[in-house]
């Protein structure tokens, strides 16, 4: 389509329209979108090709924006549950009733002890509006618990502050002039697609692409080399790679003089990992480690893609630190297409304190519980150090039943009979089954929203396409309608949703540009650490951590071994990885037809000899278990996973898995080393063919 024809329409739109937008997935991409309106009918969604990450090209998951929009499941009106907890029977009920119960509920309780309310929100919607302000208003004024929002990145964000000073790295469209490219812990094709385009540059201007994943995927199928290493061993190859650049002498010796802190001390550490010791413990055989060693000491510029995969373990952080020490050893930050990206997030100059008013809060401090560990504080009761008993959850933007781990426990809190759940959803999750109202909420295509990235440096509005669906409203209105039936009189409730939009950025961004173009970048310097000026304290990369010493931990990066190791439990010597599906998105899509449709079923995959040894076929329905809890699902006999590692995809629903269970039956609420973050790839189970099919 001519860019010309692409016009800013306010809604709502003429007769044809097309109205620019951005994905509101949690991806790095944050894709620039394009949605064909007719007679107010959403009726195509594209990539906009005048935004340069996006190109035009959308995902597959995205591509069907419309079947998920227009799905005949879309809740289209309040809903009140008239069954027991979790039999998902509900009667339709009008917005007044329902806003008016559940604020007379909130506000009973938050004359006792508001902290028993608890939030319940991840980034079903990565908008700053629709999923960070007007809710974070809401639950400061009300007193309420807060969460702490640990289910994906936080370790890695940790390890990146502790290290480089924040959430920044290389500049994504770089990577296409890479000589050599790591892609470590990251499944870029499905995940990370836009990444992916610029590396495939990359590699046809020569370079190499190596994949260091417990799994064969297909990213792995298509780089030059794999390196197929036990889950949560990164720390101890990142060890043994600083230990060759040492003893070969492929080292930086003037950027870490001028630009990095803790030399000495790491370089001491680096020497007591030679790359036997490290490939013992990785299951990869030493010549491959030292290939990448010098591959990764001779090469400039040399670029390090590193993905949440590896961060889903007990010494996740550690792992991330470890590798993100590499590119200031070898001076790989020198140059704009060396260095090392995971996100960008910490780049975007928003204004989290006017979109979400922390000086509403009471003045002592409400107490903060972690949303991994969901199923275990739904079950405590008040005590000292805890606090009251959680008494209301009111869930937006994630599907916790389906996605947090040890659901046999988070299923048990949410079916407390006692416990008061609001959900505001799009559709009837397994969270959705669980609760007392049910709001129905816009999806992208009908609400406004401004948006950042975590995979690139640019800024997107999203408009919206069509009027709302049904009686649907954004989760801005929700909780702007809450906050009025509750006599929240200050000022910020009344903010719209629009007003909202141009609060999350201010003056740092062109409003204007934005709402011409769609996107605007960030002015940023094109190698962020050329030059040092790292945002440490120190200003430097700090292979040394004082923070980290400060706190008691070790101050240098090192290989901390699983919490569940394995070999440790001869009951359970299968370590399982559970990495995401490409056409889902955590659980995400798995209710949109054409999509599980090319998923097919929950499969596990297993070696053929891991196979071979529990007499299980390909294809059979089998049982995946460990002392947590069990699920079923079909085994998928293949070389994708590494003997002694099966790879359970997720994350699917539960209702439409085999038997009402998903792999997060079987994964712990243990936390890493760092940033207080779920340990899903950290799990040890057993695995046997069922006796008569599900
Ligand atoms: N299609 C699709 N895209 C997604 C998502 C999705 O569910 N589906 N999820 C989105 C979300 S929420 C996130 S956080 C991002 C990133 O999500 P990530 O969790 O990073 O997902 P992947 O890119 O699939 O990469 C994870 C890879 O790490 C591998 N891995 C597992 N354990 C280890 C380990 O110990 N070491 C190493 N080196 N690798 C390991 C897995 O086999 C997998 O291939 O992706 C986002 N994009
Ligand atoms: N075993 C295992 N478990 C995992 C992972 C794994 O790799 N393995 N990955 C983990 C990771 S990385 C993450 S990020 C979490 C993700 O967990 P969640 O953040 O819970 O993500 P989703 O499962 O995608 O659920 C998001 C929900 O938000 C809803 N939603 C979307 N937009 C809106 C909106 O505008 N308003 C409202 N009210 N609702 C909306 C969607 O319909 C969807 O049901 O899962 C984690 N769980
Ligand atoms: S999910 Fe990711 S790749 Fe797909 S459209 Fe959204 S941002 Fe782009
Ligand atoms: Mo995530």
């Amino acid at each position: 389509m001519p860019p010309s024809s692409i016009a800013n329409t306010p809604q709502p739109a003429p007769i044809q329209a097309q109205v620019r937008g951005a994905c509101p997935h949690d991806c790095p991409d944050t894709c620039a979108l394009i949605t064909t309106v007719e007679n107010g009918v959403a009726t195509r969604v594209q990539g906009n090709p005048e935004h340069p990450h996006t190109d035009g090209v959308l995902c597959a998951k995205v591509s069907k924006y419309t079947e998920r929009s227009y799905h005949p499941e879309r809740i289209l009106t309040p809903l009140k549950r008239t069954g027991p907890k979790g039999s998902g029977q509900f009667a339709p009920v009008g917005w007044d009733e329902a806003l008016a119960d559940i604020a007379q509920r909130l506000q009973s309780i938050a004359a006792r002890a508001p902290e028993a309310i608890l939030p319940y929100s991840y980034a079903g919607t990565m908008g700053l509006v629709q999923g960070e302000s007007m809710d974070r208003r809401f639950f400061h004024r009300l007193g309420a618990s807060q969460l702490d929002r640990t289910i994906c990145a936080s370790a890695g964000a940790e390890a990146l502050v502790q290290t480089l000073g924040g959430k920044l790295g290389m500049k994504v469209e770089f990577f296409a002039e890479s000589r050599l490219i790591l892609i470590w812990g990251s499944n870029s094709i499905g995940s990370n697609l836009h990444f992916w385009r610029y590396a495939q540059q990359a590699k046809r201007n020569g370079a190499r692409l190596v994949c260091i994943d417990p799994r064969k995927t297909e990213t792995a199928d298509k780089c030059h080399e794999h390196i197929q290493l036990r889950p949560g061993t990164d720390a101890a190859l990142a060890l043994a790679l600083m230990h060759e650049l040492i003893q070969n002498d492929w080292l930086d010796p003037d950027y870490i003089t001028q630009y990095t802190l803790g030399w000495e001390q790491l370089r001491e550490r680096a020497l007591q990992w030679p790359p036997e010791r490290a490939a013992e413990i990785c299951g990869v055989p030493v010549e491959q480690i030292r290939q990448l060693a010098k591959d990764y000491g001779t090469t400039q510029p040399a670029a390090i893609r590193l993905n949440y995969g590896m961060q889903r373990v007990r010494g996740g952080g550690n792992a991330v630190r470890a590798v993100a020490c590499l590119p200031a050893l070898t001076g790989a930050w020198r140059h704009r297409a060396g260095g090392m990206l995971l996100s960008s997030s910490g780049q975007f100059p928003v204004q989290r304190g006017v979109l979400q008013r922390p000086d509403l809060m009471p003045e002592r401090t409400p107490r903060t519980l972690n949303m991994v560990q969901i199923g275990d504080d739904l079950l405590r009761d008040t005590a000292p150090g805890f606090g009251p008993r959680v008494e209301a959850l009111v869930v937006y933007n994630s599907n916790p039943v389906a996605v947090a781990p040890e659901s046999g426990k988070v299923v048990r809190g949410f079916a407390r009979e006692d416990l008061f759940t609001v959900v505001l959803e799009h559709f009837r999750t397994d969270t959705a089954d669980y609760a007392d109202y049910i709001l129905p909420a816009t999806t992208q295509l009908e609400h406004r929203d401004v948006h950042l990235a975590y995979g690139h440096t640019d800024v997107l509005l999203n408009r919206p396409a069509i009027a709302p669906v049904g009686q649907a409203r954004s989760n801005a209105q929700i909780f702007r309608d809450l906050a009025a039936r509750m006599g929240f009189t200050e000022p910020c409730f009344a903010d719209s949703d629009e007003a909202l939009c141009r609060q999350a950025f201010g003056d740092a961004v062109d409003y204007a540009l934005l709402e011409t173009q769609g996107f605007a970048t960030l002015a940023l310097p094109d190698a962020p650490f050329s030059e040092g000026g790292f945002p440490t304290p120190s200003g430097k990369c700090e292979f040394f951590s004082a923070r980290l010493a400060a706190q008691g931990l070790d101050g240098l990066p090192d290989h901390l071994p699983n919490h569940e190791l394995q070999g440790t439990d001869a009951r359970y010597p299968l370590a399982m990885i559970s990495p995401p599906a490409r056409n889902f998105l955590n659980s995400t899509f798995v209710n949109v037809q054409s999509l599980r449709a090319i998923e097919g079923r929950p499969v596990l995959e297993m070696h053929p000899d891991d196979a071979a040894a529990r007499g299980i076929a390909d294809g059979a329905v089998v049982r995946v278990f460990n002392d947590r809890g069990s699920y079923q699902c079909h085994a998928t006999v293949s070389r994708r996973a590494r003997p002694g590692v099966v790879n359970g995809l997720g994350v699917w629903w539960r209702k439409l898995g085999l038997d009402g269970t998903n792999v997060n039956e079987v994964t712990s609420q243990a936390l890493t080393d760092l940033g207080r973050a779920p340990t899903f790839y950290d799990c040890l189970v057993e695995v046997e063919a069922c006796a008569v099919p599900a």
